[in-house]
């Protein structure tokens, strides 16, 4: 078994120094390893390394053999993203190919059809890898102010992968392809939104339960916040919005969780004043500093796989933005829970913009 506590030397970079401990799925009931609502599995030996890198969610998962993973080790990373919500695997060394293939294991991606029906040009040989770079589809760096920069800005309000769809996202699988320069920014940040629920004051606990709001979701509406200037002569309301629970119980955990996001747009049911102070009041809840962590991004190849059924994420700005490329490419796995197309109808229609 890896030895915890392997020295500083080796830590990860985040926010959280203090609160790093190293410890394996294998002893999940070790004083320093959180315990939670369900059965981690039994095994002898584990091959992996779990460092937290918070005191309630998100940790890195170290000796991860990406070339030949078997279905144990793979059963391990899927008992850490159930517990954490947030995995970063360093230096993967996987390449697009790989990086699909291994997303591929969680369940039916998602691929980038909906952007280039609207005209917008995929610079990525693969169309299951979204490009969330800063890049032009030629490679070079986006301007600030263009409108590349612009869309770019949606990803840097804490939010969950396409809520704004019929059928949400499920996992998320961000690689790094290349990093700017150390110290000009761009790490991602995730906010634990199951531990968000479990300590909102008693009374609006107790409403949420009882009124069970739904919550409609735009991706336009996000879009807009973002970049005020841009998208002028859209109104989200003339579009599509998906309609999701805004707590419900994460299925995998058990834990309940607080489904909002920056897309969400208003709450069904009540005046739009209450909708707007609702959701206001809970983003804010669910941002404070006490339940983020930000991860840094250290190596061409490092991997986040996050779960958007139980935490949000951000992408931060940095002063690499407009001069040095941020290449970052996401393999996005369908929900597969119950909770998948909220209350919406199937349909493969999804939202997408050039
Ligand atoms: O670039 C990042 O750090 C995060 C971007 C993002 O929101 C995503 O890939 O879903
Ligand atoms: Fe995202």
């Amino acid at each position: 078994m890896p030895e915890a506590n392997s020295g500083m030397a080796n830590q990860p970079t985040t926010s959280h120094r203090t609160s790093d401990r190293a410890c394996t799925l294998a002893t999940p009931s070790t004083e320093s390893c959180r315990q939670s609502a369900y059965t981690m599995p039994h095994k002898e030996e584990s091959q992996l390394e779990i460092v937290e890198l918070h005191p309630t969610f998100a940790a890195e998962v170290r000796g991860t053999n990406f070339h030949d993973l078997g279905s144990d080790v793979f059963d391990e990373i899927h008992a850490a993203i159930t517990k954490y919500g947030v995995v970063k695997f360093p230096k993967t060394g996987l390449d697009d190919a790989g990086h699909v293939a291994f997303a591929s294991r969680f369940g039916e991606l998602d691929d980038v059809s909906p952007y280039t029906k609207h005209g917008k040009k995929h610079r990525l040989a693969f169309e299951q890898l979204f490009d969330v770079s800063n890049l032009l589809e030629d490679g070079s760096v986006a301007p600030i102010g263009s409108h590349r920069a612009a869309m770019n800005k949606g990803n840097s309000l804490f939010h969950v992968d396409s809520s704004f769809n019929p059928r949400r996202a499920g996992y998320s699988l961000l690689k790094a392809h290349e990093l700017p320069p150390k110290g000009t920014g761009g790490a991602t940040e995730y906010a634990d939104t199951r531990t968000a629920f479990d300590e909102l004051p008693e009374e609006l606990k107790k409403e949420l339960l009882e009124k069970d709001y739904v919550a409609c979701h735009s991706l336009y509406h996000s879009r807009k916040t973002a970049a005020p200037g841009f998208l002028t002569d859209i109104n989200p309301e003339d579009h599509f919005m998906s309609r999701h629970k805004l707590v419900q119980r994460h299925e995998p955990s058990g834990r309940m969780n607080l489904y909002i996001a920056s897309h969400a747009h208003h709450i069904e049911g009540v005046s739009p004043e209450k909708s707007r102070q609702l959701l206001d009041t809970l983003y804010k809840h669910a941002c404070q500093p006490k339940y983020i962590v930000a991860i840094d991004w250290n190596d061409n190849s490092d991997l986040i796989l996050w779960d958007n059924t139980c935490v949000m994420h951000r992408a931060m700005a940095g002063t690499y933005e407009g001069k040095h490329a941020r290449d970052m490419r996401r393999a996005t796995v369908h929900d597969g829970s119950i909770h998948a197309w909220g209350l919406n109808e199937p349909s493969n229609d999804r939202m997408g913009f050039p």
